[in-house]
């Protein structure tokens, strides 16, 4: 990722699906101006998702997704659909692509029922519309569902008809879709001074903050709020030259006792990765999950599940300090998994519990969909900031600013 792009958690996810050989690449290629994927009339060309990052006027940046065909045979086939169906998850909108000369078949069903299922927008985009077979049947469907009309967006990847059409109507939709969540900025005043506690210790990266610092600091200067920024050694200092006391404190997860401790308890503090979850998922969830971890006993299974791969900083947290916690803090026997990046293990029933980090790297979908597949299971799931706070009986105090969430404690 460069300094300068919008990290991949924060674009809206536009996924690409259908039939092989309906021409998803094609349209793909159509939307994004590029000829970005491989197009052929060798049914299952694309064998892998391809993602682009890309802006989409007028909603602004976004990730298009190719999929591979959702109707892949063999065992190598049904591997890519298990794939394209995962790619589905983590997305916001979605288009079917169909083959308008083919029609609508029995798998674009199943996938709009899907779409359905998750409440996901979508478009079809009736593809092949440059062949008169692809008008005529386009007449037929929509004589007799006028359900599905609506969602209908002709299109020709070959001569480029209704791709403008059909990229104005994704980036509409997406953008209807976008909850306003804040960051943080909707906890206090404009004009508030807030201070950030960012300690920089060994697995702190070289030369910048984490993202989810970064996404604080953006937002909290977008309402026009003050945001200090000092490191644990620095707070005490920081505070004392404050004339007024703060409005909020945030800090790293990992100092929160101290901080909890040098920070007046008249002023609401709470912890990055609280915030990060309550912007992504479900923190009222994820507060229920942490009470949880107290009734682990001798032999369960905890799985330590992250959305990145490559932060040395969450990865320590992960493998090393969460199992110590968690052992001191139950006194069990405990075995733990881990999983990370854009896997998320299946069989979760076997799990007696979850811990996730703060998915500063996923999207809300993504993270959302991951509390709905734990509660399907029905295993308690939280976070690192939760878990940490709870575990150090501070839980209460870092959710003071979240009335819903403090609820849930009891
Ligand atoms: N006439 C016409 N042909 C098209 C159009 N779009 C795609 N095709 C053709 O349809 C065939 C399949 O196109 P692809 O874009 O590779 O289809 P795909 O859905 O990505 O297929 P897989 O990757 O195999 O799943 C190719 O021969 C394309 O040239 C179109 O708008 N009109
Ligand atoms: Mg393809």
């Amino acid at each position: 990722m460069g300094l300068n792009e919008t990290p991949s958690g924060e674009r809206v996810h536009i996924g690409f699906f259908g039939l092989r050989n309906a021409g998803k690449s094609s349209v793909v290629n159509a939307v994004t101006g590029q000829e970005l994927c491989v197009v052929s009339d060798v049914r299952g060309t694309t064998t892998d998702p391809v993602k682009k990052a890309m802006e989409l006027l007028p909603l602004g940046p976004v990730v298009i997704i190719d999929t591979p065909g959702i109707d892949d045979q063999g065992e190598l086939g049904e591997k890519r659909v298990a794939r394209a169906r995962r790619t589905l998850t983590g997305c916001d909108v979605s288009v079917l692509v169909v083959d308008g000369t083919v029609g609508l078949m029995a798998p674009d069903r199943e996938l709009i029922r899907q779409f359905e299922a998750r409440q996901m927008p979508y478009l079809i985009a009736w593809n092949k519309c440059d062949r008169d077979a692809a008008l005529a049947n386009l007449d037929d469907l929509c004589a007799k569902d006028a359900e599905l009309k609506g969602h209908v967006q002709a299109v020709s990847a070959l001569d480029g008809r209704g791709i403008g059409e059909l990229k104005e109507r994704l980036a509409h939709m997406a953008k209807s879709d976008a909850r306003e969540r804040r960051v943080v900025a909707d906890l206090v005043d404009a004009g508030s001074t807030v201070v950030l506690v960012c300690p920089i210790d060994a697995s702190a990266p070289k030369g910048r903050l984490i993202l989810p610092q970064q996404l604080v600091i953006r937002d909290l200067l977008d309402a026009g709020c003050i945001p200090i920024v000092c490191r644990e050694t620095e707070l005490a200092g920081a505070l004392d030259a404050l004339a007024e006391p703060p409005a909020l404190v945030v800090t790293d997860s990992q100092v929160f006792e101290y901080v909890a401790r040098t920070v007046p308890g008249t002023v609401p503090l709470t912890s990055f990765s609280i915030l990060m979850l309550r912007y992504k998922g479900d923190l009222v969830e994820a507060v229920r999950g942490a009470a949880a971890l107290d009734g682990l006993r001798d032999g369960d299974r905890v799985l330590i599940a992250e959305g990145c791969t490559h932060h040395r900083q969450c990865e320590d947290i992960g493998t090393v300090k969460m199992p110590r916690w968690l052992a001191e803090h139950t006194g069990a026997g405990l075995s733990f998994e881990f999983s990370s990046g854009t896997g998320f293990p299946e069989g979760l029933e076997s799990f007696a519990a979850i811990v996730h980090c703060g998915g500063c790297m996923l999207n809300a979908r993504e993270m959302r969909s991951r509390q709905v597949r734990a509660a399907e299971a029905g295993v308690p799931m939280t976070n690192y900031g939760v878990a940490i706070a709870h575990m150090h009986g501070i839980l209460r105090r870092s959710l003071a600013p979240f009335p819903e969430a403090l609820a849930a404690l009891g």
